[in-house]
């Protein structure tokens, strides 16, 4: 298979308070589907970063006694340290206050107001402060003028403002997300499903969308020719996606089509107001051949995850006070592991249009259960019966049959590959754990500790052990994305270093090669080690 090129991001985020959960989540998610390219061979760059022209920002800061720019960096460090404790593998961290944002984002704007799809205008109806969103009458009719998000109520607005033609833009895009398939050269999906329905019917009733706002008192990108008005911080940050891959050396990554988490709450700028500023941008001058003669291509796909609520169901959030904080999450890290952290949020969290509880009950027994009993617990028990049997190291080929194994394992590597396709993580790492099972039914069968008291049978057991070894070794390929640390340790405990070094520093493996039957070496001394994942006993 040749590898692809992939482009994956997050939202950035507010920076007008520290980092937390739903932060970190969207974050990992993300981390593992740009891992999952990496260990393909794929030529992969994943980015995220933060948000700082909003209007809470500079509010926030002068709550301090701090500029706009002083509170924006603290917090923007909180977040880049956040990420790199939690070995986040983005290839650049987005700061919508740096030069390079601030140029591209002046530079689109203004070839936008050219095209004329940015035109001079006046708004007037309600304004969604917490959230920095407009919101059309029937929106704010609906929810008794309260902010659907933050429950506060909607201000009335009234100004002059540049809008965006997005009117001019809603039947094409209506057609792509209708066919979500290749229409004119371009496609564009949002998924999960539900969400694709929801925004096809609220594009059907779209209009032009302002795109500035005036008294941001300096505070953000100004419109280009008319000083008194600020580019929207939605616009400004959706650019984001752009403006970091817009070099000689990104643009590729742009045009493979990008792939966008986000949650539910901010579906209607991505799937919307987003591929509409694109599809705008692509038949300007300069964005109709952008890269090697193409036009500017749109993203690929949208996901719209759904939330971490509490265990009372509220949102976990900054302005509901309930988040867990860099704090909480370090506790978790420093008791579990970052590994146990990152497996618990990508496999139960809420990708899909359900919302999941987070719980500490929970997070114990998936820790127990998936970790410890699973992966943990298999990788010990087969190298330490390695050790006890065989010297510790891994037996020459023996007689075994292993044609039953290798099919059973590109079986499952198939489902693997099309549940990272659906991005359905959960199930892509119920693959690896169904290995992980597989090899402890083998043994509760077989039985090798039993046969290995009589000598004659030591050929069975070494054959019994490699086998086992083997399983592990491909389910701790396919579990990588999801617990890296710990199949990186196990990796070295079996041989498989090289693998370690191939993946380091964004680097690239060669998952269709490791995950073929019968590489582990004859010969190699394995590592016994601690275990991996000691079981948790809750006080
Ligand atoms: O909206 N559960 O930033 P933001 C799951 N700056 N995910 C959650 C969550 C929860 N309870 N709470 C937050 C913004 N998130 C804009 C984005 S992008 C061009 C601009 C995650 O700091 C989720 O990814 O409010 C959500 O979309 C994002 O944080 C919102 O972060």
């Amino acid at each position: 298979m040749t590898a692809e090129t992939f482009y994956v991001t997050t939202p950035i985020y507010y920076v007008n308070d520290k980092p937390h959960l739903g932060h970190v989540y969207t974050t990992i998610v993300a981390d593992v589907v740009a891992r999952h390219h990496r260990l393909k061979g794929d030529d992969t760059f994943f980015l995220t970063g933060v948000d700082e022209h909003a209007a809470k920002v500079s509010d926030r800061a002068a709550e301090q006694g701090l500029s706009a720019q002083q509170w924006a960096d603290q917090n923007a460090a909180a977040f880049s340290d956040v990420f790199e404790r939690l070995e986040m593998t983005n290839d650049d961290f987005v700061r919508t206050s740096s030069h390079r944002h601030k140029d591209n984002v002046t530079a689109y704007v203004r070839t936008l107001l050219d095209s004329g799809d940015v035109y001079a205008g006046q708004y007037e109806g309600w304004y969604d402060a917490g959230q920095e969103e407009y919101v059309p009458e029937n929106k704010a009719a609906g929810n008794g003028y309260k902010s659907e998000v933050t429950g506060k109520p909607l201000v009335r607005k009234k100004e002059k403002n540049y809008f965006f033609k997005l009117t001019a833009y809603r039947d094409e895009l209506l057609t792509l997300l209708e066919r979500h398939e290749v229409v004119n050269g371009c496609r564009f999906d949002v998924q999960p499903t539900a969400r694709r329905n929801e925004i096809i019917n609220r594009i059907k009733e779209a209009e032009d969308v302002p795109i500035s706002r005036t008294g941001a008192g300096g505070w953000g990108i100004p419109v280009p020719g008319d000083a008194e008005q600020t580019i929207y911080v939605w616009i400004d940050a959706l650019f984001n996606y752009l403006t970091y891959v817009d070099t000689d050396d990104r643009r590729k990554y742009w045009q493979a089509g990008a792939v966008h988490f986000i949650a539910k709450d901010i579906l209607w700028f991505h799937a919307a107001i987003w591929p509409a500023l694109i599809l705008a941008l692509r038949k300007c001058p300069g964005f109709d051949a952008w890269h090697e003669g193409e036009p500017l291509a749109l993203p690929k796909l949208v996901y719209s995850h759904s939330y971490w609520v509490s265990e009372t169901g509220e949102k976990m959030s900054k302005s509901l006070g309930n988040f867990l904080d860099p704090q909480a999450i370090d506790n978790y890290v420093n008791v579990f592991g970052l590994d146990a952290l990152r497996y618990f949020l990508a496999t139960r969290g809420p990708l899909g249009v359900s919302d999941s509880a987070f719980s500490e009950d929970l997070f114990v027994d998936v820790y127990n259960s998936d970790l410890a009993n699973t992966f943990g617990n298999s990788c010990s028990r087969v190298t330490k019966m390695i050790g006890k049997y065989l010297g510790g190291k891994i037996p020459d080929l023996t007689t075994e049959d292993t044609a039953k194994w290798s099919g059973f394992v590109e079986q499952l590597h198939l489902r693997y590959e099309a549940s990272f396709a659906t991005l359905e993580l959960s199930d892509a790492a119920g693959e690896g754990r169904t290995l992980i099972r597989q090899v402890d039914s083998h043994i509760d069968e077989t039985a090798p500790f039993k046969l290995a008291k009589d000598e004659s049978k030591l050929p069975e057991v070494a054959t019994i052990l490699l086998t086992c070894a083997e399983a592990l070794r491909i389910a701790s390929v396919l579990l990588w994305p999801f617990i890296p640390d710990a199949c990186e340790v196990f990796w070295s405990r079996i041989g498989c270093g090289h693998y370690t070094r191939a993946l380091a520093a964004g680097g690239s493996g060669d998952l269709a090669q490791w995950v073929k039957w019968g590489q582990l070496q004859p010969g190699t001394a394995i590592e016994i080690g601690e275990a991996l994942f000691p079981r948790y006993q809750p006080k």
